[in-house]
């Protein structure tokens, strides 16, 4: 790839940013709140915006419904434009009521699953109202116990809620489908993995795809090599990205292991899959529990430029004749050359061509904003996950 090509390759470069990043979040332990914390939807529509003004590639927020339910979704959606952003993926909830004890769309009782549909059919009407464009739908459903439930008919009645939700989407609207191994059920969870969530896309139709949270897989699991195959059948809808040490830890992308995140970048850029129209969403689902959340959602978004330009360097041609002459360590070296190159002088470069300072952390911080944040946001219920 040629250096200009290279270059507006990272300009295009599209990374969308969770809301609730940005409320107060913690573990099973511990919620720590933070000062200036935002208190609406609003407020962290708002906090985006930020993420977006110093990095310029993160126009694009994801909403989870109930967390930032407001009375008119519309205006929400011009309020968000005001800002410099717009609404995107809309992430449906059916794991935090009372109801789901036993599962939402898997409920043994049909009354359950009747209520489970009915929220992924608002997220829908919701979609109309922002011109949202995908539906992220993950569930908690599982088991804790061998023989709690019968694993064959809670796949019958998964398949059956997918499909109602995937009938009432419009034509330019995506089912995006999100699996995990585990948590918080912890025997047997109805969507545990790529093929389980490929194999009910690929039924439901074109307009269904499957989610990768990078965080969603076993210790040693090659994401890599899913990223290859879902994009080889064209079924790769979106990343929700973040870092893992030990379990679903939310923590920044490319905090913990940045040579994997070069890795499934390099299996993007092979697909020519980073282009905004490729279909595939670069999300971020990321909770900060003891860092600042403005600057963790900057640093998260550098982590994958840095990602994505080191991928943008190697050198197909040289890759595919060291490949194509079986030259092991060759094609190994090729790809090395590129990770170790340090693309942090080249950022730079194309901030300054996009007419934003080059060092996006600093700038954060010399702006004020934190403070003026923490001074105006008195009172009012901080928003976050209150677990
Ligand atoms: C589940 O662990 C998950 O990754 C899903 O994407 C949820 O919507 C999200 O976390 C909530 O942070
Ligand atoms: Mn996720």
């Amino acid at each position: 790839m040629t250096e200009i090509a290279v270059r507006d390759a990272l300009r295009a470069q599209r990374i969308e940013v969770p809301s609730w990043a940005y409320g107060n979040s913690g573990t099973r332990f511990k919620v720590f709140s933070q000062p200036g914390v935002p208190r609406t939807p609003q407020e962290k529509i708002a906090d985006a915006a930020q993420v977006h003004a110093f990095t310029g590639v993160a126009p694009i927020v994801s909403l989870h419904i109930p967390w930032d339910r407001v009375d008119d979704f519309a205006k929400l959606g011009s309020y968000a434009a005001e800002q410099g952003v717009r609404i995107g993926t809309i992430n449906a909830n059916v794991f935090q009521d009372d109801d789901y004890r036993l599962g939402s769309v898997t409920n043994p009782d049909p009354r359950i699953r009747r209520k489970a549909l009915g929220h992924l059919l608002e997220c829908v009407d919701i979609m109309d109202a922002t011109g949202s464009a995908d539906l992220k739908l993950w569930f908690s459903d599982g088991t804790n116990y061998p023989g709690q439930d019968d694993i064959r008919a809670r796949q019958d009645r998964l398949a059956e809620a997918l499909s109602a939700t995937y009938d009432r989407l419009g034509d330019d609207q995506r089912m995006l489908l999100e699996y995990k191994f585990f948590e918080p059920a912890f025997y047997m969870t109805d969507v545990p993995d790529w093929g389980t969530a490929y194999a009910h896309c690929v039924r439901l139709g074109e307009k269904a795809q499957v989610v990768i949270d990078t965080g969603h897989h076993a210790p040693g699991t090659n994401i890599e090599f899913i990223v290859a195959f879902l994009l080889r059948e064209g079924k790769l809808g979106a990343f929700d990205f973040n870092s893992r040490f030990y379990a679903d830890d939310d923590l920044m992308v490319g905090a913990a292991d940045p040579f994997q995140l070069f890795r499934i970048m390099h299996e993007i850029v092979r697909a020519g899959a980073l282009r905004p129209d490729s279909g595939v969403n670069f999300m971020l689902d990321q909770c900060h529990n003891i860092e600042p959340k403005i600057p963790a959602q900057i640093r998260s978004v550098m982590n994958v430029q840095e990602a994505t330009a080191k991928a943008l360097l190697v050198d197909a041609e040289a890759l595919a004749a060291a490949q194509a002459a079986g030259d092991v360590l060759g094609a190994n070296g090729v790809l090395m050359d590129a990770y170790d190159t340090d693309v942090r002088p080249l950022l730079r470069e194309v901030r300054a061509d996009l007419g934003l300072d080059p060092e996006p952390m600093a700038a954060y911080a010399r702006s004020g904003y934190a403070q003026r944040i923490a001074a105006e946001r008195v009172g009012g219920q901080q928003a976050g996950w209150g677990a």
